[in-house]
């Protein structure tokens, strides 16, 4: 029986993916490194420390030098997030995590990112969450499975009770890797291995998901 919904956070809930784009592009400039959105859609989903990696597309500098370059783009991405309110919650995105407590449901963040409290707080929705995994919660990030098996523990339930919402192609894989049910958002060519497809939260119901165990 599905019992947890265990959502993401950027491109599921609200899409920070412009200010994480902006912030990278930023830091590239002042690098010299050619990065364009087309570069910054290969960054969805995955860690810091990999999107730096993605983003120097095989150059190699010194390890002092990434913990620094990473600092800086956080830093360019946490001045974006100050401004955060509920306006920048996706469509149907609080509506759809009320229905799924309204029905009982246990809910779950699994971010890969350090700021995931920080913008929860901006969009005025941690009280909706039974637990936050962020990009603290384990070591291995998606496409592991640890964390989205890290917060279905937190909700005491087995992977097999839970569905993951997930809008890049890591954690669709991480989620189904798990065992978990999957509903991907966004186009098929990169959320095609869900088990249910939809543009975003407004096009589905928690019936239709809670279905998806038949
Ligand atoms: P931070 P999600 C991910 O969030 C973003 O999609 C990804 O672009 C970012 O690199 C990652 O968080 C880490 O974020 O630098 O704030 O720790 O989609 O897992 O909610
Ligand atoms: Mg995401």
């Amino acid at each position: 029986m599905l019992k947890g919904f265990i959502f993401d956070l950027d491109g599921v809930i609200t899409d920070t993916a412009e200010y994480h784009y902006l912030a990278w592009k930023r830091l590239a400039d002042n690098q010299g490194i050619p990065f364009s959105r087309e570069d910054n859609e290969q960054l969805r989903g995955v860690s810091r420390r990999e999107s730096l990696r993605r983003l120097l597309k095989g150059r190699e500098i010194e390890e002092a030098t990434a913990q620094v370059w990473m600092e800086q783009k956080n830093a360019y991405y946490q001045s974006f997030l100050v401004g955060m309110t509920p306006n920048d919650l996706l469509p149907g995105a609080r509506e759809f995590l009320e229905a799924a407590r309204a029905a009982g449901i246990k809910v779950g963040l699994a971010s890969a990112s350090r700021n995931a409290q920080t913008v929860l707080d901006g969009l005025q929705i941690s009280a909706l969450f039974d637990i936050l995994g962020d990009g603290y919660a384990v070591i291995n990030t998606k496409p592991a499975v640890d964390l989205f098996v890290w917060v279905a523990g937190g909700l005491k339930l087995t992977v097999t009770e839970c569905v993951v919402f997930e809008d890049a192609e890591a954690g669709i894989d991480g989620a189904l890797l798990a065992g978990m049910k999957c509903v991907g958002i966004g186009p098929a060519e990169r959320v095609g291995k869900a088990h249910l497809i939809c543009a975003g939260l407004h096009e589905i119901t928690v019936e239709r998901v809670l279905a998806l165990e038949i």
